[in-house]
C-alpha cells in the first residue's frame, strides 16, 4: 500500500511557506493567520494524542463555526484521527446514535452542549483561546504518514428520512475539490470566500475548508445562522470574492435586498445543495446585476460533480459535467437513456467515497464496483447541459407518468405572490396526486380563494396531471438543518 500526504499537512505546509502571516481565517474581530492556525494544529494533535486517541480513531466535534473548528479538524488529521464535524443543532438522540455508530473515542464539544450530555465517551472541551494564546503553545509533531486508504473524515449525511449515513473520505479526497472544482470557479490564493453554509455540511466544508487552505485564500466563518439581514452585514463588513449558499437562503436575501444593496467585491454568487429555482435566478440578476452560478455535488462525492461556469450560468440548468467526472443518465435497469429522456444519474470520478460506514448493503447498491456511483437525483440532458429533475424518491407516479415535483414548484415560484412552495404527493381514492404547500407573500390570507388562483396559474402552464390537487397555505417549509426542503416529510400532511 502506497502512502499518500497527510491532508492536514497538504492544506497547511504550503501556506506556511508562501504566506505565514495572511489571514487564514476572519470571524468576528478574531483573525487568524495561516502560522496560528498551524501552530495551533500541532497542538490539538499533541492534545489530542495525550488524551489517547490513535490513528484511526474517530474524533467527534460539535463546535460552532468559528477558528476552532479548522484546528480541530486538522489537528485530528495531523496525528491520523478521523474527525467528524457535525452540526450544533442535532437532537441529542441524534448525537447519541452517530457518536456510538461511529465508534468515536472521544468527543469535542462544550462540555454543556446536549451533544457531550447525550455521549458516553470522554468530551474534550474546546478553549484554543486567542491567537496570541495559541502561538505560545507551539509545539512541532511530526503529522501521521496515511497509508492510501486511510481515513482522514467521517461525515454523516443528514437525509430527510432514515438514519443518517456516515460517509469516510481518504486524505486524498480531501484535496480533489480544489484539484478540480477550484479551477472550474477560478479560485486563487486572492479570494476571500464565505460559505453560509456551515462546515458541518460537506458543501460548507468544501468552500470554507478544502478550497480555502489549498488555495490559500482567506475564509470567514460565523458562529452564529445569521439571517438575511445579519448576512448583508457580513458581506459588507469583510467583503467576499465568492459567496456560497443554497437557493433557500438567495430567497430569504431577496426579501431583504433593495436595488441598491451594496454586494462590493462579491465577483461570484454560488448555489448548490438543492436546484436552484429559475425564478430566483432571474429575480437575483434583476436585483443585483449578478447571476448565480449553479452547481450540484454531494457528501458522496465530496464535490461537485456538474456545474455552471461563471459568466455563462443557465437559469433552471444545473450546469455540465464538471472536471475530474463522468457521467451517465440510466434507468431503473442501468441502461442508459435515449438523449433528452430523464434518467438516474451515476458518477464517476476519483476521491469519491467507496462505502458507507458500518452500511454494506447499501454501499453496494450505491457504489459500484466499477467506480461508478449512484447519486439518487434524476436528471434530463441536451447538448451536455443538465437540468434537474429531482430526487428520485421524491418523484411522484401520476397517471402512469413520473411528474417532478420541482417543475410543478419552478411554475409556482413564478407567481408573485408565492415566497417559497414545496410539492409532494398525496392519495385520492388511492392513486398518487400532486399537493402543493405554500409560504405567501405577506397579505395573502387563507381563505381567500388563493388556491383557486394559483391552480389557474399552473394550469396554464403545465398539464392538468401536474396540477395540485391541493394547496395549502404554511407559514414554513420543513427543512433539513442543511436547509434542503423535506417533500417526504409533507407526504401525510
Ligand atoms: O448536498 C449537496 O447538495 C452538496 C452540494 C455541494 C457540495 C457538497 C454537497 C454535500
Amino acid at each position: 500500500m502506497t502512502s499518500v500526504s497527510n491532508a492536514a499537512w497538504a492544506l497547511l505546509f504550503p501556506n506556511l511557506e508562501r504566506h505565514p502571516d495572511k489571514p487564514a481565517y476572519l470571524c468576528g474581530d478574531d483573525v487568524l493567520t495561516y502560522a496560528d492556525l498551524a501552530s495551533a494544529v500541532a497542538r490539538t494533535g499533541a492534545m489530542l494524542a495525550a488524551s489517547g486517541v490513535q490513528p484511526g480513531d474517530r474524533v467527534g466535534c460539535v463546535l460552532p463555526d468559528g477558528p476552532a473548528t479548522p484546528i480541530m479538524l486538522l489537528g485530528a488529521m495531523w496525528i491520523g484521527a478521523c474527525p467528524m464535524p457535525l452540526s450544533s443543532s442535532l437532537r441529542p438522540e441524534e448525537y447519541a446514535w452517530i457518536l456510538a455508530d461511529a465508534g468515536a473515542r472521544v468527543l469535542i464539544a462544550d462540555t454543556g452542549h446536549p451533544a457531550a450530555v447525550a455521549s458516553n465517551i470522554p468530551v474534550l472541551p474546546c478553549s484554543p483561546g486567542g491567537p496570541e494564546g495559541l502561538r505560545t503553545y507551539c509545539d512541532f509533531l511530526e503529522p501521521y504518514a496515511p497509508e492510501a486508504n486511510d481515513l482522514a473524515l467521517l461525515l454523516y449525511t443528514s437525509g430527510s428520512t432514515g438514519r443518517p449515513k456516515g460517509v469516510p473520505h481518504r486524505h486524498r479526497d480531501i484535496m480533489r475539490p480544489a484539484e478540480t472544482f477550484g479551477g472550474l470557479i477560478g479560485l486563487t490564493e486572492n479570494d476571500v470566500i464565505f460559505s453560509a453554509s456551515k462546515l458541518s455540511f460537506a458543501y460548507g466544508l468544501i468552500a470554507s475548508f478544502s478550497l480555502a487552505l489549498a488555495y490559500g485564500a482567506t475564509a470567514i466563518l460565523s458562529p452564529e445562522k445569521p439571517g438575511p439581514a445579519e448576512l448583508l452585514q457580513l458581506i459588507r463588513r469583510y467583503r467576499p470574492s465568492v459567496f456560497f449558499a443554497v437557493p433557500t437562503l438567495y430567497n430569504l436575501l431577496l426579501r431583504v435586498l433593495e436595488p441598491d444593496s451594496y454586494l462590493g467585491g462579491v465577483r461570484l454568487f454560488y448555489s448548490a445543495g438543492e436546484a436552484l429555482p429559475a425564478a430566483t435566478f432571474k429575480a437575483w440578476k434583476l436585483m443585483t446585476g449578478y447571476e448565480i452560478c449553479e452547481g450540484i455535488g454531494s457528501t458522496e462525492a465530496y464535490n461537485l460533480f456538474i456545474s455552471n461556469r461563471p459568466g455563462e450560468a443557465m437559469p433552471g440548468a444545473t450546469g455540465k459535467v464538471a472536471p475530474g467526472f463522468e457521467v451517465r443518465l440510466v434507468d431503473e435497469a442501468d441502461t442508459d437513456v435515449a438523449a433528452g429522456q430523464p434518467g438516474l444519474l451515476l458518477i464517476r470520478g476519483e476521491g469519491t467515497a467507496t462505502a458507507y460506514w458500518n452500511l454494506p448493503e447499501k454501499s453496494q447498491e450505491t457504489m459500484l464496483p466499477d467506480g461508478w456511483l449512484r447519486t439518487g437525483d434524476m436528471f434530463t440532458a441536451s447538448d451536455g447541459v443538465f437540468i434537474h429533475q429531482g430526487r428520485a424518491d421524491d418523484m411522484l407516479k401520476v397517471g402512469g407518468w413520473f411528474v417532478s415535483p420541482q417543475e410543478v414548484e419552478n411554475v409556482l415560484l413564478t407567481h408573485p405572490d408565492v415566497v417559497e412552495c414545496a410539492v409532494s404527493g398525496c392519495r385520492v381514492e388511492g392513486l398518487e396526486r400532486p399537493q402543493a404547500f405554500v409560504v405567501a407573500r405577506n397579505g395573502v390570507e387563507a381563505g381567500s380563494n388563493f388556491g383557486g388562483e394559483l391552480r389557474r396559474f399552473v394550469r396554464e402552464h403545465l398539464p392538468e396531471d401536474m396540477c395540485p390537487v391541493r394547496f395549502q397555505l404554511v407559514a414554513a417549509l420543513p427543512k433539513t438543518s442543511t436547509g434542503k426542503i423535506m417533500r417526504r416529510a409533507l407526504v401525510q400532511a
